[in-house]
Parts: C-alpha cells; sequence; structure tokens
C-alpha cells in the first residue's frame, strides 16, 4: 500500500533513502518558491502576463535584447535578496547522510550552491554570467550589469545570459553526468518542477525505467504523478526537513 499520509510518507521515503547506495534529485522553480523567487507557470509565476515565446527564446533576444535583458536583470535583483530555503538546507545535509547523491537542477538562482551542495549540474545555466553573442567571453555579472544594454569588454558584441532558451541545446557536459546518474541511482527525488520541460522532464521516467523509486514532491500534480511511486502532495521546504531529520535518526548507530 502506498504511504498517503504526510509522517507515513516521511518514514517511507527515509526508510527507501536509507538503503540507497545513489540518490538522485531534480529539483525545479518551486523548490525555490520557499525563499520568494517566483516560479514560471502557473496563475502567479513569472510568466503570468507574458508569452515565454517574448522572454526565453534566441529569437526573442534577436528581436528586442534589451527586453530581454530588463527581464534577467529583474530576475537577478530578485535571487540577490532572497536566501536559502530549509528545502535547500535539507537537501545539502542529505550529501552527508548517503553514500552517493546527484543534484540536478533546472533552476539558475544558484541556491542550491549557495545552501551549501557541493555538486550541482545546472542543466539550464544560470543567472550570474554572460556571454558573448560573438566571441568565447564569458563573465560574472555580480548583482547585475548597470545597463540593460551590457556588451562584451572583449569585441563590443551583445552579451546574453548564460540561460538556456527554449529550442537550444542544454550543456552537453551536464545532460551527460544527469543521464548517467538517473540511470544508476535508487531513488529518483523530483521536487518542485512541472515536469513539462524536456529533456529535464525524460530523467525521471529514465530511471524509472531502470528500476529507481521515483519520489514526487509537489503541491501540485503533473505529468510524472502518475508514474511516481510515492507522490507527496507538499512543499518542499517542509516536506523535506523532516525527511533529512528522520534519515539522520535511523543513521545513528
Ligand atoms: C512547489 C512549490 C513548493 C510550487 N514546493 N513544489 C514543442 C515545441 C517547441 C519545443 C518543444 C516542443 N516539444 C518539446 C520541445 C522542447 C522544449 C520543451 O520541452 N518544451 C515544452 C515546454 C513542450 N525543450 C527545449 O527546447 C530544451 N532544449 C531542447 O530540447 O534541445 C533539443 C531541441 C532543440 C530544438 C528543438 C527541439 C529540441 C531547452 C529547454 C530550456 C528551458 N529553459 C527555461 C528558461 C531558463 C532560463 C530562465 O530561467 O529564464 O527553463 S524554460 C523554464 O521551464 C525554465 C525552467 O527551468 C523550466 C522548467 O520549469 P519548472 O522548474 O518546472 O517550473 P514551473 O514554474 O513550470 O513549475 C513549478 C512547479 O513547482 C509546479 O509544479 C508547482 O506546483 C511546484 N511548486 N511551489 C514544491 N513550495
Ligand atoms: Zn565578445
Amino acid at each position: 500500500m502506498p504511504a498517503t499520509d504526510s509522517t507515513s510518507q516521511v518514514e517511507q521515503l527515509a526508510q527507501w533513502l536509507s538503503k540507497s547506495q545513489f540518490v538522485c534529485a531534480m529539483t525545479g522553480a518551486g523548490f525555490s518558491a520557499e525563499s520568494g523567487v517566483e516560479t514560471f507557470r502557473g496563475p502567479k509565476g513569472l510568466w503570468s502576463g507574458r508569452n515565454p515565446m517574448d522572454v526565453a527564446t534566441p529569437e526573442a533576444f534577436a528581436r528586442d535584447p534589451r527586453d530581454v535583458w530588463r527581464f534577467y536583470i529583474a530576475r537577478l535583483r530578485q535571487v540577490a535578496g532572497v536566501r536559502p530555503n530549509p528545502g535547500h538546507l535539507a537537501m545539502a545535509r542529505l550529501e552527508s547522510l548517503v553514500p552517493g547523491i546527484g543534484l540536478i537542477t533546472q533552476n539558475v538562482d544558484r541556491l542550491h550552491q549557495r545552501a551549501g551542495s557541493k555538486e550541482v549540474i545546472e542543466l539550464h545555466g544560470n543567472l550570474h554570467e554572460a556571454r558573448c553573442t560573438a566571441c568565447p567571453y564569458v563573465g560574472d555579472l555580480g548583482d547585475g550589469p548597470l545597463s540593460d544594454e551590457p556588451k562584451c569588454p572583449q569585441c563590443g558584441q551583445w552579451l546574453r545570459p548564460c540561460v538556456v532558451w527554449f529550442g537550444e541545446t542544454l550543456p552537453p557536459d551536464a545532460v551527460q553526468k544527469a543521464k548517467q546518474m538517473a540511470a544508476q541511482c535508487d531513488v529518483f527525488l523530483s521536487i518542485g518542477t512541472s515536469s513539462q520541460v524536456y529533456p529535464a522532464s525524460q530523467m525521471a521516467i529514465d530511471a524509472h525505467a531502470k528500476g529507481a523509486r521515483v519520489v514526487e514532491i509537489n503541491p501540485g500534480w503533473t505529468p510524472l504523478t502518475a508514474h511516481a511511486h510515492l507522490a507527496v502532495r507538499a512543499k518542499s521546504g517542509q516536506f523535506l526537513p523532516r525527511v533529512v531529520e528522520r534519515l539522520a535518526q535511523l543513521r545513528e548507530p
């Protein structure tokens, strides 16, 4: 029987983690929601009132780079003003409680790193760097570029955010590592993601096919829910710390 109430779900997941050699976690925008970072989809999402194709495609950038930069500068400032939430801290603590962990994120906010997670696979890039559209230059943006016309210090052409837009390929190293991790894990945690964006959405399905237990933590339903061995309808910043605390107890001699 699948666990349904939240205490038995905490126990179930802690038990599975305690028996795992390798755990894979895929996080999405909902993981940072309790830090105050807006999500993408849904009524209060970052994109409500805006068509994603106006800001998250290379075509949009080619059409109106200033508009796209205004969107990303606002995001960068928002992220600079928030902190990792209890979910991020619990994820960092989980590293010391399981033999191996692979943390894959679709988020561009670097909150996992700020919480202390050591190795984070960033599938969709990050908000904190910009790269040149014409030469190999990549630079740190600090807390945000001063203008909405950031240009390359080496060749004078437009810089663009180091994020992955629709229709662009993901960083090949990151995808390769993430796929390897998904293929070898005993438990795959899908947390705070709509599971709508490929190829990130495929990794839980691949892990499932390889025999991993798939666990979703999300207050809402997603296309993954029907495939999950355990679907937890809760906020990650509330649920994950309880699981990690219980796992720590199980680990005590
Ligand atoms: C909580 C919570 C709490 C709330 N606790 N949970 C048809 C047409 C065109 C393209 C395609 C197509 N079919 C497939 C594609 C490919 C496309 C794709 O998947 N599109 C789908 C939308 C259909 N993918 C791509 O283009 C990717 N590239 C690719 O496939 O290359 C090969 C290729 C090339 C050319 C053609 C075809 C293939 C690239 C994808 C790049 C995604 N980029 C973005 C923007 C990044 C930069 C930025 O940040 O601005 O990444 S889009 C956006 O979505 C962002 C996110 O990382 C990503 C996923 O969003 P996420 O994390 O799921 O957030 P939300 O807001 O959607 O959901 C939040 C969830 O949290 C909800 O479920 C809440 O319930 C939950 N939640 N509070 C836990 N407290
Ligand atoms: Zn340049």
